[in-house]
């Protein structure tokens, strides 16, 4: 029998967060970085990810040596705590530089401090022992048709994947897409778009993707069938769980609060194409409702963690071989039925 796979899990400091919406103010009070931290690996978790500023904060006011001191600081920090450092991903959607894009901008002196900025980013990956730099390109797209071209954005898209690539031999990048919020529009909806972007690129082998549950969702697409394509070209190198309730605000909830068979699915794709296998991790990037009080802060990450494991229980006990005699007898009905009864228990 094929070996199990042991998953490797990980969340952000961001997905310890104090529930600001639009609408109203935090919830709870910050907390530091070093009690995210102390609190990783009691939760049963291995990985940390990053935006740049999560790693060095005010990274704009900083020299490069600074900022490499910075990164030098936090690795001794994360080694002392035995926590690795899944990726690094720029914030390209903070500053007033990033106002109409990043790489995308109208305005060349914005284009280059969105590259500057990656650049960086990439010299904190390394110095924190990670070569994989995320993507998540948020405000790369229109919020009216006129105000870009789409065919112009997808160069400007290359040419920065194409610094990046060149500044570090051995980085990866990979892509999240995401087919709108803050935009109207994104360039990179969908993991197609991703894969094939990558195609244009410098080096191709060296940019991937991360799938992120709700951002499928809100592209219409079904997060089981994303997941089997991007490893149908070896290219799912991270992966952000969460479930979200249809067409509307990124909702960032517990991975199965909204739909547990699409969950199940999930998990049953990643084990079935063996994820994990090349060192991938488990990420949730899942948020605390902004209902939740101090004291239950942690159990959004403890659940989704939880809801995962016994689903890759109900993956290997899930009976395939009944699963594809129905399927080759055409008894979908039975089928439905089998996976129903299958997640209900007995
Ligand atoms: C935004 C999102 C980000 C990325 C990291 O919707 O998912 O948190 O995962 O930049
Ligand atoms: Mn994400």
């Amino acid at each position: 029998m094929a070996k199990k796979q042991r998953y490797k899990f990980c969340f952000g400091p961001w997905n310890i967060s104090e529930g600001a919406d639009p609408y109203g103010p935090p919830t709870r009070p910050p907390q530091t970085f070093d009690w995210k931290l102390s609190k990783l690996k009691k939760l049963g978790f291995d990985a940390m990810m990053f935006h740049d500023d999560d790693a060095v904060p005010d990274i704009d006011g900083k020299s490069e040596k600074q900022i490499r001191n910075e990164a030098k600081e936090l690795r001794r920090t994360l080694d002392g705590e035995g926590v690795a450092a899944e990726m690094v991903a720029p914030r390209l959607w903070f500053s007033p530089m990033t106002i109409d894009g990043g790489y995308t901008s109208n305005d060349a002196k914005c284009r280059r401090y969105a590259i500057e900025r990656s650049l960086r980013c990439i010299d904190i990956a390394k110095i924190l022992g990670t070569d994989l730099i995320v993507l998540w390109l948020a405000r790369e797209g229109t919020y009216l048709r006129e105000s870009k071209s789409g065919k112009r954005s997808i160069e400007l898209i290359v040419e920065a994947l194409d610094k990046m690539l060149a500044h570090d031999k051995r980085v990866r990048i990979a892509i999240e897409p995401k087919p709108n919020e803050p935009m109207d529009h994104a360039y990179i909806p969908t993991i197609g778009h991703a894969l094939a972007v990558a195609q244009l690129a410098s080096d191709p082998k060296r940019i991937g993707a991360l799938i992120e549950t709700a951002h499928c969702i809100l592209a219409g697409l079904d997060p089981a069938d994303e997941i089997e394509f991007a490893m149908s070209f070896n290219k799912l190198w991270s992966l952000h769980l969460n479930d979200q309730n249809g067409l509307k605000f990124d909702q960032d909830k517990p991975f199965g609060s909204t739909n547990l068979r699409s969950a199940f699915n999930q998990v049953r794709a990643l084990e079935r194409n063996r994820y994990g296998s090349g060192g991938e991790h488990v990420c949730f990037d899942v948020h605390p409702f902004r209902t939740t009080k101090i004291e239950h802060w942690l159990d959004h990450l403890v659940n989704s963690r939880r809801t995962f494991l016994r689903l890759v229980e109900k993956a290997r006990s899930f009976d395939e071989a009944t699963a594809r005699k129905l399927s080759a007898e055409r008894n979908y009905q039975a089928l439905d039925q089998m996976a129903i009864e299958h997640l209900l228990g007995s």
